[in-house]
């Protein structure tokens, strides 16, 4: 295992975007909740235009250990030599990371500059909207907008949009699931599949809708460690790290 100390912890950016009401803030406070990080003094990190929480998530990274040979007695059939190919061995570390969660005040009206700034080094984003107005939904092109072309243009140096390609990760959240009575959903239709993006639906008031083993907590370690090899993979130069 390899040998950290928290200066050298990275930070995954996660934006989670929506239009006013949809339910941001309790999705982040279940986003964010985690054993380390239980109460939202533990979490909250000050910010004047968001509201950022941040957590743990321990990334799952495979490291290749030396080849070992290994000696067959030279009748054996499985080699001609009778000494078997180095054998390629590895095991999986888990590498600690911090994620923050960007949650927009809605109240304020923030510069573009001052929110362009911020776009360009966020690792992931997290597209939320209120199962029960539909609008909420058909407004998150909207909302992706911006962010994208600054991930764009600062990430992969491209001005084009890059849907086709290895985007940043997103993932899609319906809330309010508790008050749903009808099925509303519409399937291809969704922008969760035009992105190929992971959907999850939940009631944000329910502290278990994100509960250890639980297929939401899968789609969200899934989607946090994307967000970390986005990071990896995409790196920007600028002060943040
Ligand atoms: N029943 C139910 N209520 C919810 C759910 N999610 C959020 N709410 C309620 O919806 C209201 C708005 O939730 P917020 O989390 O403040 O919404 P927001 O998107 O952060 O809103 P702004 O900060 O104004 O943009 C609050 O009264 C929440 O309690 C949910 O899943 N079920
Ligand atoms: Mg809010």
């Amino acid at each position: 295992m390899e040998q950290q100390t928290i200066k050298h912890v990275l930070t995954a950016r996660i934006l989670v975007l929506g239009d006013a009401g949809v339910g941001k803030s309790r999705l982040t406070d279940l986003l964010a909740k985690s054993e380390d990080t239980p109460t939202p003094a533990t979490r909250r990190v000050g910010d004047c235009w968001w509201n950022v929480q941040v957590r743990l998530h321990e990334h799952p990274r495979y490291v290749w250990l030396p080849p070992t040979p290994e000696w067959t007695s030279s009748s054996s059939t499985s080699s001609p030599t009778g000494i078997e190919q180095f054998p390629r061995r590895g095991g999986v570390d888990l590498v600690p990371h911090f994620v923050e969660f960007y949650d927009l005040k809605s109240t304020l009206r923030m510069p573009r500059e001052h929110r362009n700034r911020l776009y360009r080094h966020i690792d992931g984003i997290i597209l939320v909207y209120d199962l029960l107005r539909m609008s909420t939904h058909d407004n998150l092109h909207d909302w992706l907008y911006q962010p994208l072309r600054q991930i764009c243009r600062h990430r992969h140096n491209r001005m084009r949009p890059i849907l086709k390609r290895r985007h940043v990760p997103i993932l899609v959240v319906g809330t309010k699931l508790d008050l749903l009575t009808t099925r509303c959903l519409r399937g291809s239709g969704k922008i969760a599949s035009q992105l190929g993006a992971d959907e999850i639906l939940v009631n944000c008031l329910d502290s278990k809708s994100f509960e250890h083993k639980s297929r939401n907590a899968g789609k969200l370690r899934k989607f946090l460690s994307n967000a970390i090899e986005f990071k990896l993979n995409f790196p920007t130069t600028g002060k943040r790290c």
